[in-house]
């Protein structure tokens, strides 16, 4: 099968109302085909900036709007962020992901200093990526220039039920941040939450925005709703695990090169669970105790899940880009 970006909705349809095991099947052929099957990525987030936002998104703890006691905290030191870094790339993490609770990037003093964490992280021969709202063109030429390896910004949801989860911006403006982090030669990782209320139809639709972009996002997050109290969607019914392992499979089909990552919601799901998910062609998590705000499983725990599931780490593309021009040298120092 060849990277397509036509998908039509009727077809991902298809592939998405399958029966569940030979969905998994197809997916897991996909997979073997296009990637390291056996390897998983391991990223690590941190909330650099948290809470107190003024957006509107109805799943999440930070918008300053509702009460969730999520304690707002300003942007973090440099030095303090590159000493949590060190510590997820000792425990087997090759990414690091900061995120900061921003509508958008505003060119100031906070983005000169997230900048010099970018290079920070990027020193330690980490993958750096960033999650801080909208960009424009030339904060997004910035942070590439800094060394910045992935900027995520989630579609979260279809076209059509964006309006009713997020008011304070649209959907264009999504996709148009996306462009220019596309144009800026930083790897776009880009996915959304099942759980929010949505049909069937809205996830397909999310999808077919993601396979239809003008390249495939580098990866997928896919994460089920982390409910938190004091969100107007606290009271949603639990993401079922079929679900997931559905559209987990369906992304993998569609988008064979990206990373799809299971991303929020495992603490609520069974390592047997986790495993059908990495079947259907998971091949990301997150690990480390915290989300951005909200509990996940620890480095300890999801070590002791891929040994019994015979996973390994997968190595830093920075790395592997190193050793591939034969610099030892410079792998060394990293
Ligand atoms: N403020 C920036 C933005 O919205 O782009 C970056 C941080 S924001 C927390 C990053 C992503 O986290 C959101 O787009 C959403 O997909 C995900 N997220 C936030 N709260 C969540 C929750 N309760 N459950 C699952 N995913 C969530
Ligand atoms: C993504 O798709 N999921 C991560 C990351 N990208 C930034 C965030 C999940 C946040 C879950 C709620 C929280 O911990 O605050
Ligand atoms: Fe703000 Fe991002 Fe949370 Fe929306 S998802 S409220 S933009 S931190």
């Amino acid at each position: 099968m060849s990277l397509r970006n036509n998908w039509t909705k009727e077809e991902i349809s298809e592939i998405y109302n399958m029966p569940l095991l030979e969905l998994i099947y197809e997916a897991s052929v996909v997979h073997r085909e296009y990637q390291a099957t056996g390897e998983v990525q391991v990223c690590t987030l941190l909330s650099i900036k948290t809470g107190g936002c003024p957006e509107d998104c109805a799943y999440c703890p930070q918008a300053a709007r509702y009460n969730t006691g999520v304690d707002v905290q300003a942007l973090m030191k440099k030095e303090e962020v590159l000493a949590y870094a060190q510590k997820a790339k000792h425990a087997g993490s090759t990414r690091f992901c900061m995120g900061a609770a921003w509508r958008e990037v505003r060119d100031n003093r906070d983005f000169d200093r997230v900048l010099e964490m970018v290079k920070g992280v990027n020193e330690l021969g980490m993958e750096v990526c960033c999650t801080m709202g909208m960009l424009t063109e030339s904060q997004a030429e910035k942070l590439q220039a800094a060394g910045l390896y992935a900027y995520n910004h989630n579609v979260d949801t279809s076209e059509e039920h964006y309006a009713d989860i997020i008011s304070t911006r649209t959907y264009n403006d999504r996709l148009k941040t996306l462009g220019n982090v596309r144009k800026a030669g930083i790897s776009v990782c880009s996915g959304g939450i099942i759980g929010l209320g949505e049909t069937h139809e809205d996830r397909i639709g999310m999808l077919h925005t993601l396979s239809t972009l003008p390249v495939h996002p580098g990866s997928v997050p896919i994460n089920a709703l982390v409910r938190v109290k004091g969100t107007p969607l606290e009271g949603n019914e639990k993401v079922d695990v079929w679900d997931m392992i559905r559209m987990i499979a369906t992304a993998r089909i569609i988008m064979p090169k990206a990373m799809v990552r299971l991303s929020a919601g495992r603490t609520e799901m069974t390592v047997a669970e986790q495993a059908l998910c990495f079947m259907a062609g998971a091949n990301s998590i997150f690990s480390g105790e915290k989300l951005l705000t909200t509990p996940n499983p620890g480095f300890e725990e999801d070590n002791a899940m891929f040994q019994l599931l015979g996973l390994k780490p997968r190595e830093s593309f920075k790395e592997v880009a190193t050793a591939e021009a034969g610099g030892f040298v410079e792998k060394a120092i990293l």
